[in-house]
């Protein structure tokens, strides 16, 4: 798949809020901070298209860009912020649920995992909704420039322990864009 645009297309911060289905759609989940605002600059190559930001649990909305004028990268608030009060958490869990669970548009979710912390219990519990959901999903290792060679081999066995039901594992740095072509081609079947 080649990028050829993608714009910011609407926010939603309840389900009444998402737009009418349509186009496919393509949803990047993980923790806060996992590095999926980095993602998803890197993979649209433009810079500012989703915010990053290093204070975590800033990005409370189901954010849509619209690639191609043909599907949608949907950008899911990030899980796992421990400093948001508990009635805040609850309704932002059940927004993500009810989405990932309902919206018939959803082809694909990527689940992104920090390459430092494979298998943390997080995102096991998601890679098991997601599987309960019969959702199909891939998984995404980030920030993976940050392991050593020996680090980096034990990192990727760790998830393949763990992911079996995964349409894919890619090892991915948003720094230096290793993983981008291939993540690309494996969400070529997933635009459509
Ligand atoms: N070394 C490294 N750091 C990254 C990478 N991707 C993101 N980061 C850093 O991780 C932090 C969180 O990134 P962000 O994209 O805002 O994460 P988000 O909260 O999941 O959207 C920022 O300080 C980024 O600079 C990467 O591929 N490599
Ligand atoms: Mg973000």
């Amino acid at each position: 798949m080649n990028i050829t645009s993608a714009e910011f297309f609407k926010s939603a911060s309840a389900i009444s809020g998402l737009p009418v289905e349509g186009f496919p759609e393509i949803v990047f989940v993980g923790r806060s901070n996992v590095g999926k605002s980095s993602l998803l600059n890197s993979l649209c190559a433009r810079r500012g298209l989703a915010k990053t930001s290093s204070t975590p649990g800033k990005t409370r909305l189901i954010n849509f860009f619209l690639i191609n004028d043909s599907f949608y990268f949907v950008d899911l608030p990030g899980y796992g912020y421990a400093h948001v009060g508990h009635a805040e958490r609850e309704s932002w869990g059940q927004l993500l649920s009810d989405y990932v669970r309902y919206r018939k548009g959803i082809s694909l979710v990527v689940l992104l995992v920090d390459s430092r912390h494979p298998g943390m219990a997080m995102d096991l519990e998601m890679m098991e909704f997601l599987a309960y959901c019969q959702r199909p999903y891939g998984i995404v290792m980030t920030k993976f420039d940050k392991l050593s060679q020996s680090e980096k081999s034990k990192a990727r066995k760790a998830m393949e322990s763990c992911a079996a039901k995964a349409e894919f594992i890619v090892n991915y740095s948003s720094f230096s864009g290793a993983g981008r072509s291939e993540l690309l081609a494996r969400l070529d079947n997933f635009s459509q």
